[in-house]
């Protein structure tokens, strides 16, 4: 992959020669520099110049120093910026179909994740297109799993604890938990702890990792219950008065990007766990009744987004079964 991509790196910069033009992009990402999501859209970045031979430059605004997470979808739908990364489901408000990778339990595993994105991303691209954007890569984040302070051998221990949602599903759970939803962006998990603000959260090993959830949980729960994704936009605009030749290398960098993102967050769920582990948090599988309780949520809530999707969304998850 990286041969093919440098190879075709050498040929781009020769053609290109020196009196092309140079094209700078700023691209808002939610996530900080730590975070593997990141450190794989620095790569991209610096692909994107290599194999452009320069042509095309794109400076990577980390952990929302430019524009806060719930505002990059709309920077690039205006035009404001020419890129940017956004987790998919944050936009699931806007259409239930960007929801399709946070339902509980329809796929919880990477083979199963790669098989729900495939029947869904002719979806997700239609309507992004019908907004003038395009999309170049999605990579998931390792499994999901639960977060508290104190055990929690059935769902009656989170009975009106305050609980940290990042997308509309996440708010759902936690109101079918019983638990009392507040939304808050990864950079603030810390402080949002630290405060009482929330007492419990689903996530990734790697959002537990990053935000020291030691200092605030000592349990995780490995519930596996979903993969959900970030992806990386493009206004059609600017991708279309890029010359031929760069928009070729914008998308073989995209693709390798896409490629690596995924072996980086698999890599990543096993290492992260271990590392919550080696700082003390009990990391357990659910009990029996927690997993059926969980299960029954999912059952729920799969019914409730094939309900808010209509045709397209009964139509993915058949396709996903069918493919299963
Ligand atoms: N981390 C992000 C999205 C999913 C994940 O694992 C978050 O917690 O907001």
């Amino acid at each position: 992959m990286r041969k093919t991509l440098l190879a075709a790196t050498a040929a781009i910069a020769v053609s290109a020669g020196s009196a092309a033009a140079q094209t700078t992009w700023d691209m808002p990402t939610p996530y900080a520099d730590s975070i593997f999501h990141t450190a794989n859209i620095i790569q991209f970045a610096e692909d994107v110049a290599e194999v452009t031979g320069g042509e095309l430059t794109i400076t990577v605004h980390s952990a929302g120093s430019l524009y806060a997470h719930p505002d990059i979808f709309d920077a690039v739908l205006t035009q404001q910026v020419e890129i940017g990364e956004v987790l998919i489901s944050l936009l699931a408000n806007e259409d239930a179909i960007y929801g399709v990778d946070s339902v509980p339990f329809l796929a919880t595993s990477y083979d199963d994740a790669r098989v729900l994105w495939e029947v869904s991303r002719p979806y997700v691209e239609a309507r992004l297109e019908a907004e003038g954007m395009m999309l170049l890569f999605a990579v998931p984040w390792p499994a999901q799993g639960l977060y508290t302070a104190n055990p929690a051998e059935d769902m009656s221990a989170m009975s009106g604890v305050p609980f940290r949602a990042y997308n509309a599903a996440t708010a759902r759970i936690a109101e079918l938990l019983g638990a009392v939803p507040t939304q808050v962006e990864v950079p603030e998990i810390p402080q949002a702890f630290a405060t009482g603000i929330v007492e419990a959260m689903i996530t990734s090993p790697s959002t537990g990792v990053s935000s020291s959830a030691w200092d605030f949980v000592d349990y995780y729960y490995d519930t596996q219950a979903w993969l959900p994704k970030n992806m990386v936009i493009v206004s059609i605009d600017a991708f279309e008065s890029l010359p031929e030749t760069v928009q070729e290398g914008l998308l073989a960098a995209a693709a390798e990007a896409e490629t690596r993102g995924w072996e980086m967050s698999e890599a990543e769920a096993a290492e992260k766990t271990q590392i919550l582990v080696d700082n003390g948090i009990q990391v357990s599988a659910p009990s029996e009744t927690l997993s059926g309780q969980l299960a029954e949520i999912g059952a729920t809530m799969t019914q409730e987004w094939i309900d808010n999707a209509g045709e397209d969304g009964a139509a993915i998850v058949d396709a996903f079964r069918a493919a299963q």
